[in-house]
């Protein structure tokens, strides 16, 4: 019984994104919201629509990279339109545990971080704030995820090629959210991010590669029209999907099924300050790189687990190689050893959050799998500006950038909060080592920003690198389920 176009795009194929709105809302008259919700379903990009959009783009790219399509430019190469991308517009919606009860749906999705809500989550996370208890806990987040007199019911994801086709998706959405002169909704918060500009594009803020390593689920190969790729960890759809073979959570309404938990993060990035670490702190680690280009790069690659061009330490740990990088038939296939952090330190952000093979050797029968249960989809997107001369002068942010992180999960207690709190956050993960491995020096939180991490020289393995401060802060969130079309069609109208 499993259809694709009973699954929102976001959730197993990822809405085609160079910009993205995040709409968030309060619902203020439930029954106008019902019956809108019903007309709005048709505008929602389903699983397989989001395929076949993918499958557009990639023939529309090959057709201009082969001349037969325009790039945008004239015979001067001076730019004539946009050009760039196929005009396209997505969307989707999800609810947090307050827009449920707005809508007076009382059955408990069997998920106490969803029921509770990000904020009561927070202080576990180690998000900065104040107070010592889970009660008198202020984090220090932006207003709008504190949702004092506004609680935020729900989130509407319209992403697509440009503000010009993304605006105007979320006018009608808006519209039919609106209809019969009755608007059923109240705008929380719209926040928008885009892709970064030119050569940038698909990398993070800090400059590094992102959206290369995704699990595959089994049995949905091809689902984005890809074959799935070497090194590529294949999860079981319950991982990502309720109710669906590796979900064993039971008592669940059956309207949950083929739904999933969205965790919603906004995460500023402190760029400057960042690369004015690496600069300071690299010099002794990269002594003994002989050909090394740049010394603060070798730092910034032992903390990410990656270079820029996105290319694996594990594979080519002494130097950066951008045509591994684009090879997506070699760029993800590789295991740790889980006795050796020299090519790759155990604290890197991206063996932190997938360790592969390091937890191979504490499996037994009942606990096979000890990685794939935590694997999430990451669909998020860079904020803010580029970084300006003025901030790269001063080494300190003044415009604020970053990533809306997002990710899909069957379980939040096992997914995004679980990866933050039992592995980013603790320093004796990966276990099996004498030396602490420390913290993650990208996402990793301590309530007094006091962290460290090992493994950064590769000469001197044990030693401990003081990491400064945090310069990826949370700004909060918010936990939220993204419904199946039949659960939108059923008991959210209903
Ligand atoms: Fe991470 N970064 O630029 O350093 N991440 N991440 N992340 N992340 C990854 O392999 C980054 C965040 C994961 O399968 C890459 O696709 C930044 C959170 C996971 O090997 C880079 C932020 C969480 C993976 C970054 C951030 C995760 C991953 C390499 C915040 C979960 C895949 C690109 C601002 C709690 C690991 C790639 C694997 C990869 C960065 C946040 C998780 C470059 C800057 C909050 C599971």
């Amino acid at each position: 019984d499993f259809k694709l176009s009973n699954i929102q795009g976001d959730i197993i194929v990822g809405l085609s994104k160079r910009i993205e709105i995040f709409f968030f809302f309060r619902i203020a008259d439930a029954t106008a919201f019902k019956s809108q919700l019903k007309s709005l379903i048709p505008l929602i990009t389903t699983a397989d629509k989001a395929t076949g959009e993918k499958a557009a783009i990639r023939a529309f790219k090959a057709a201009r990279a082969s001349g037969v399509i325009g790039d945008g430019t004239n015979e001067l190469g001076e730019i004539t339109g946009d050009g760039d991308l196929l005009p396209t517009a997505g969307v989707n919606i999800a609810f947090s545990q307050k827009g449920l009860t707005a809508l007076s749906i009382t059955d408990d999705l069997q998920d106490p971080l969803f029921s509770a809500g990000q904020r009561n989550d927070a202080r576990a996370l180690a998000d900065k704030g104040t107070g010592d208890t889970d009660e008198n806990f202020q984090p220090d987040w932006d207003e709008v995820f504190l949702q004092g007199s506004q609680e935020i019911h729900g989130v509407i994801l319209v992403a697509g090629d440009s503000f010009g086709s993304v605006n105007g998706k979320l006018d009608e959405v808006k519209a039919t959210l609106s209809a019969d002169e009755t608007s059923s909704i109240v705008e929380v918060a719209t926040l928008a991010g885009d892709v970064r500009p030119g050569e940038f594009s698909g990398h993070e803020h800090f400059g590094y590669m992102d959206g290369i390593s995704q699990p595959a689920l089994r049995g949905v190969d091809n689902v984005d029209g890809k074959k799935p790729k070497p090194g590529q960890s294949l999860i079981d759809l319950g991982i990502a999907l309720l109710g669906r073979s590796g979900d064993p959570v039971e008592g669940r309404p059956a309207w949950s099924k083929d739904g999933s938990f969205l965790a919603f993060r906004k995460l500023p990035q402190l760029v400057p300050e960042f690369d004015r670490f690496l600069e300071e702190k690299s010099k002794p680690i990269a002594d003994d790189f002989d050909d090394a280009p740049v010394p603060a790069d070798i730092l910034g690659a032992r903390m990410v687990g990656r270079w820029k061009s996105g290319a694996p330490l594990r594979i080519t740990p002494l130097v950066d190689d951008p045509v591994l990088a684009a090879d997506d038939q070699r760029n993800n296939k590789f295991k740790y050893n889980p006795q050796s952090q020299e090519m790759c330190p155990f604290a890197a952000h991206i063996r932190k959050m997938n360790p592969r093979k390091d937890l191979d050797q504490f499996a037994n029968a009942q606990n096979p799998d000890l990685v794939g249960p935590h694997l999430i989809l990451r669909r998020g997107i860079p904020f803010g500006p580029e970084v300006t001369s003025e901030e790269k002068l001063t080494k300190s942010t003044k415009y604020e950038r970053g990533l809306y992180f997002v990710c899909y999960q069957s379980r939040l207690d096992q997914g995004f909060s679980f990866l933050q709190k039992q592995w980013a956050n603790k320093t004796n993960f990966p276990p099996g080592e004498n030396k602490d491995p420390g913290f993650d020096p990208i996402i990793g939180q301590a309530p007094d920003e006091v962290r460290s991490m090992t493994g950064a020289n590769d000469d001197k393995l044990d030693e401990d690198l003081p990491l400064d401060r945090q310069w990826v802060q949370s700004k909060g969130g918010e936990y939220f389920f993204s419904p199946s079309i039949e659960a939108l069609n059923g008991v959210l109208s209903g």
